[in-house]
């Protein structure tokens, strides 16, 4: 945001001052500085979850409000979520733990007309990390692309991920299309996006609405246990 931060010392600078410091160089689409700065409160100490929720995520619904109000343009905002990448991109080896048992494995994907993918690609991460074998499919998936991975994978779990308002009603294609076909039942399904919420969640027939990747890690796990326990009741 401001030209005199050029001679900026990121290190020098105390945790109150580097995590807004960090939300000025991500609105601002610099990479290496966000780098920089997550690197240094790794080594301070902090966690790689409050890093991501304190520093990247608020820093990128800050850019969020600018971006609603017409301040800035598609271009600034692909900048910012390059920078946002490329400090997931070193949390993600520390948020993904190894070795741990698997705990059912999930298909997710940003769904058909949709190319948002920072938050989709955060709630894999986290569910990864809390022991769920993932399978993205990315952005803009038709009905079909999800359904064939649901087969092909053997998973437990369907994810979408939805931004816009314009691709939220696709959400309900699909469980529609998984309906007709006779295998919605086979699957748990969870859908999130900032756009959604419990009513729409509810409304198209989804087992449950994921607020952010906290919450979607927690209702799957919920909802594995139970689906275990009917399996085991059946
Ligand atoms: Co777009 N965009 N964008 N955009 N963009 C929004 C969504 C918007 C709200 C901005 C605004 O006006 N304030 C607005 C939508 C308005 C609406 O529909 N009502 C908007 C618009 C209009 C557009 C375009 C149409 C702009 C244009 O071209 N004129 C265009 C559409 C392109 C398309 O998809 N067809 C567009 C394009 C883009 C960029 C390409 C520039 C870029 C995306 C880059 C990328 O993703 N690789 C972009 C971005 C970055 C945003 C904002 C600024 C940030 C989104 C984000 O990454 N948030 C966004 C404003 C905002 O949301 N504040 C905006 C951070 C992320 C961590 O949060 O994605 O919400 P979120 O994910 C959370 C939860 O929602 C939840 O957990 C996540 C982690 O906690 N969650 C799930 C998400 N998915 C889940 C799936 C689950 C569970 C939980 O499954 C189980």
């Amino acid at each position: 945001m401001a030209d005199d931060d050029d001679d900026l010392i990121l290190s020098e600078l105390p945790d109150e001052e580097l995590v807004p410091q960090m939300h000025d160089d991500l609105y601002d689409g610099l990479a290496d500085e966000i780098v920089e700065a997550v690197n240094i409160l790794l080594e301070r100490g902090w966690t790689p979850y409050d890093i991501l929720t304190k520093a990247l995520v608020e820093g990128m619904r800050i850019v969020g409000i600018d971006f609603r109000d017409g301040i800035l343009f598609v271009p600034e905002v692909l900048l910012a979520a390059n920078a946002m990448k490329s400090g997931m991109g070193i949390l993600k080896p520390l948020l993904v733990e190894t070795g741990a048992p698997r705990l059912g494995k999930m298909v997710i994907g940003t769904v058909k007309g949709d190319i948002h993918d920072i938050g989709k690609n955060l709630v894999a991460m986290m569910m990864e990390g809390a022991g769920f074998e993932i399978v993205d499919l990315g952005i803009n998936n038709p009905v079909e692309d999800y359904l064939e991975a649901l087969e092909k994978e053997q998973a437990d779990i369907l994810g979408m991920s939805a931004l816009l308002t314009t691709t939220m009603p696709y959400m309900k294609v699909v469980i529609d299309t998984m309906k007709e076909k006779g295998v919605r039942d086979e699957y748990i399904v969870m859908v999130g996006g900032a756009p959604l919420n419990e009513e729409f969640g509810k409304a198209i027939g989804a087992d449950a609405y994921c607020r952010d990747a906290a919450v979607a890690v927690e209702t799957a796990k919920q909802l594995i246990a139970r689906k275990h326990n009917v399996s085991a009741a059946g």
